[in-house]
């Protein structure tokens, strides 16, 4: 398998000198800004090349491509309406109650959750798959820092996501094509996987609001959809929880939704994908097995057979 993961090198073997010297310069110069978590501060927009040690190292697609083709069904069905619609949401202030089985359930405004996330659990780049695919250079950080901070209870199995429901803001949510509010999960041991993250930005700016400002989950192994976007509910919870594509067309979208191109979708084939910005005359490029992080969450799949749990 072609080797997707910088583990092993340092920043300054795949970083441009450039900004790898920059970065020095932050730190030095703002270490008390970052030690306190900062987030989204201008600062530090130059270090939006560093990957972490889970950063694919394949090259990014461009801001345009990543804010141009989206799926954002609140704001319209067609890949561009997201760009078109989506600057009617307000995303400041902006708050994520959690609940269910944690120890310290509560309604935390953002700039409080991003306080102390450290640097070195910040930068992400992977790649998101679905019959099309981008390398997205997110800024974002583990969900299991934010629920760890919670304390999940043992009795919680999974985590359940609701996008906020504002339909005097979300043009889409006043139609029935989907059941409103958006949501999704994950099992518990996919929620705490460091590949699994909540993203607050891209190339080192503030989350576009076609991507899901200001807050949305990016789990890069399984397919677009699980990505919830503007998030403003988080739940342990002991029982599977229902998600919306999965109540939409069971037999079409599975809780799981792993890529794997091996398990087509009832309507298309699931073995290749079309990279977005590659151009009209672009090939279509084989999918791989996990989209490529099979060495990080195989195990995690041991034993079940995913063609019935797909
Ligand atoms: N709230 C909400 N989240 C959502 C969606 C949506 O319609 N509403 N679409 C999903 C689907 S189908 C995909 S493919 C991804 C697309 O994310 P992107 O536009 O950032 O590429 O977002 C997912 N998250
Ligand atoms: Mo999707």
């Amino acid at each position: 398998m072609t080797k997707i993961f910088n583990t092993g090198l340092t920043e300054s073997d795949v970083t441009p000198k450039e900004v790898y010297l920059n970065r020095r310069q932050i730190m030095a110069g703002t270490g008390a800004l970052i030690a306190a978590g900062a987030i989204g501060g201008r600062a530090e927009a130059s270090l939006t090349t560093v990957p972490s040690k889970y950063s694919t190292m394949e090259k990014p697609n461009t801001l345009h491509d990543i804010t141009n083709y989206n799926n954002y069904y609140e704001f319209g069905l067609e890949k561009t309406d997201p760009a078109a619609n989506a600057h009617t949401l307000t995303t400041s202030p902006w708050a994520i109650q959690i609940d269910g089985m944690v120890d310290k359930p509560g309604n935390y405004g953002l700039e409080d959750i991003l306080k102390g996330v450290t640097l070195e659990e910040r930068i992400y780049r992977h790649r998101c798959v679905e019959a099309w695919s981008m390398v997205i250079p997110w800024d974002g950080f583990p969900l299991s820092v934010l629920l760890n901070r919670a304390g999940v209870q043992p009795s919680a199995k999974y985590i359940a996501f609701q996008t906020v429901l504002r339909p005097e803001e979300m043009p889409g949510q006043r139609t029935n094509v989907l059941d409103w509010p958006y949501r999704e999960g994950l099992r518990m041991d996919e929620a705490m996987h460091p590949l699994t993250i909540l993203a607050t930005g891209i190339y080192g700016a503030d989350m576009p609001k076609q991507d899901g400002a200001p807050i949305r989950l990016v789990v890069p192994w399984k397919y677009g959809f699980k990505g919830a976007k503007s998030i403003v509910k988080i739940s342990a919870v002991a029982e599977q929880p229902v998600t919306t594509w999965n109540t939409m067309a069971p037999n079409e979208y599975g809780f799981y939704s792993n890529v794997n191109p091996k398990v087509d979708h009832p309507r298309w084939s699931q073995a290749s994908e079309r990279r977005i910005g590659g151009g009209l005359f672009a090939k279509r490029i084989d999918t791989v097995m996990f989209n490529g992080y099979g060495d990080l969450v195989a195990s995690l799949y041991t034993g079940m057979d995913l063609k019935k749990n797909f």
